[in-house]
């Protein structure tokens, strides 16, 4: 029972200035079309000297081990308050910076209060939230936070646009349990650029119901690590041209922003929490030497029971929590292995996936702290149940279309009643990597190929590898509205797809 395409629709009574931000169907499809075609142009905002902020920020350059490995330190914990009515409030100010990855090599960035990626957003559940978001960049701009269940004029797809030198204050009440998310920007045609200048940074949703025992000491055995792999030309910019048919794929891995580094253990465990930041490429996440790793959480919340794996896959916007033990002295790599694609084996190169790619080196103190036991279910998980869906959805991935149409910022393509559940079925047509993400809700992954699904894959997830002719069925739960002015999208997370506009949108609605 699909309610299909519900045709275009206008927004009329819209007000000029609301307090989001709505740009008509003629400027977002005029900033995408200007993003496409003057690239150079649009992407300046990297260049300190044309940025809107009076301060352009200096990435410190990272601190080193003895043996001059460069550390991977856990991305800053971002400060807040709490105001007379109890909401939590963040500022994120999106600024143009330089960093130096190669020495004596200054890159223009972009970052969130400093000059790459962004520092570290932690709300319990239940807690309300503002967040002051403020463009100092020379370009549009929205902040996407990822993953999170929230009211569509929250959620800051493309349709909530922040121009140059605005300021937006995105507020909602935290609502689900504890989980890794992150926020990127999101402006339509225009996201790959962004976030592969370094526009990124993880949101920690904390949940007093979670059981005691998973490392929680941020920055020492509990730590973020974003993946990102920019090209770097020769000159030191991040190259934005180059690219394969699923967007640019760099030569190196960045952890948190460093290259070949590594980190510092002092626990017999150490909690990661893994969030593929890059536009296209697709990790295997695993230990050089083979040991297992044990996965305890996934896109939206953490796992029923600790999960031993030798590898976890990471499409584009895929997060894992994984615990390491380790011994003291001891060193162990994190490498990247050719992720199993599905694809054609000969596509393998193109994709970026033939080859093992080290990500960083744990390093173990001489004298560790005990850690915890694992607890023995991590979060309460029931079982997905296909008999509550009321409605069904398919969408076909092709040739930069879902379901053979090119994203239109002015059409609705589907109407969700609110508190409904359906049963979304994706299928990618043809040979090359896609990752689902809809916007707003989390899900369930029902089957694979008709199969059950993987257990790395049976718990809560905002975002889905597509393997060619392999249709996923996902149990969606729509609990947050999303009206026609920010409606919620669904799309490709590889980003230059959702850019050249493999992407939908969807309202979810009170009235039913
Ligand atoms: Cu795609």
């Amino acid at each position: 029972m699909s309610r299909g395409a519900a045709g275009r629709t206008g927004r009329p009574g819209a007000p000029r200035r609301p307090p989001i931000g709505v740009l008509s169907r003629r400027a977002l499809l005029g900033g995408a079309l200007s993003a496409l075609s003057l690239p150079l142009l649009c992407a300046c905002t990297a260049d300190p000297a044309r940025s809107a902020a009076s301060s352009s920020p200096r990435r410190p350059s990272p601190a080193l081990a003895d043996d001059g490995t460069p550390i991977v330190a856990a991305p800053p914990a971002a400060p807040s308050r709490v105001d007379a009515d109890g909401v939590r409030v963040f500022r994120l100010r999106a600024q143009a910076g330089t960093a130096q990855f190669r020495a004596r090599t200054d890159t223009p960035t972009c970052g969130y209060e400093g000059a790459y990626l962004g520092p570290t957003l932690r709300a319990r559940r239940g807690e309300t939230v503002r967040v002051e978001v403020v463009n100092e960049l020379l370009e549009e701009t929205t902040l996407h936070w990822h993953g999170m269940e929230l009211p569509g004029a929250a959620d800051g797809g493309p349709h909530a646009p922040v121009a140059p030198g605005g300021t937006v204050w995105p507020s909602w009440t935290v609502a689900q349990p504890a989980a890794t998310l992150w926020y990127h920007p999101h402006p339509h045609g225009a996201t790959t650029g962004q976030v592969l200048r370094g526009l990124a940074g993880v949101f920690l949703v904390d949940d007093d119901d979670a059981p005691p025992g998973l490392p929680s000491e941020y920055g020492v055995d509990d730590v973020p690590l974003l993946l990102s792999d920019p090209r770097f030309t020769t000159d030191g910019r991040i190259d934005e041209e180059t690219r394969t048919a699923i967007g640019p794929l760099g030569d190196a891995v960045l952890v948190n922003g460093v290259a070949g580094g590594c980190l510092p253990v002092t626990s017999t465990r150490v909690r990661l929490r893994v969030v593929n930041a890059s536009p296209a490429r697709v990790y295997a996440l695993a230990a050089a030497d083979g040991r297992e790793l044990t996965l305890v959480g996934t896109d939206g919340g953490l796992l029923a029971a600790p999960l031993p794996v030798r590898s976890v896959r990471l499409s584009p916007g895929e997060r894992a929590e994984v615990v390491v033990g380790l011994d003291p002295g001891e060193r162990i790599g994190l490498v990247s292995l050719p992720p199993d694609l599905g694809l054609l084996p000969q596509l393998a190169e193109t994709y970026g996936a033939a080859e093992p790619l080290p990500l960083l080196e744990l390093r173990a103190a001489a004298e560790l702290a005990p850690s915890p036991e694992l607890p023995a279910a991590p979060a309460d998980v029931p079982a997905p149940d296909p008999a509550t869906a009321t409605g069904e959805q398919t969408f076909q991935l092709s040739a930069g279309r879902i379901n053979g149409q090119v994203h239109d910022p002015g059409r609705i393509d589907l109407r969700v009643p609110l508190g409904a559940t359906e049963v979304w079925t994706v299928t990618s047509g043809h040979e090359q990597p896609h990752s689902f993400h809809p916007h707003g809700v989390r899900f369930r992954v029902l089957s694979v190929g008709g199969a059950p699904p993987p257990p790395e894959l049976a718990g809560w997830k905002d975002t889905v590898y597509v393997p060619p002719r392999t249709p996923l069925q996902l149990l969606v739960h729509f609990a947050q509205p999303a009206d026609d002015r920010t409606p919620f999208m669904y799309h490709c997370h590889v980003l230059w797809h959702e850019d050249q506009g493999m992407m939908g949108q969807y309202v979810v609605d009170p009235a039913g």
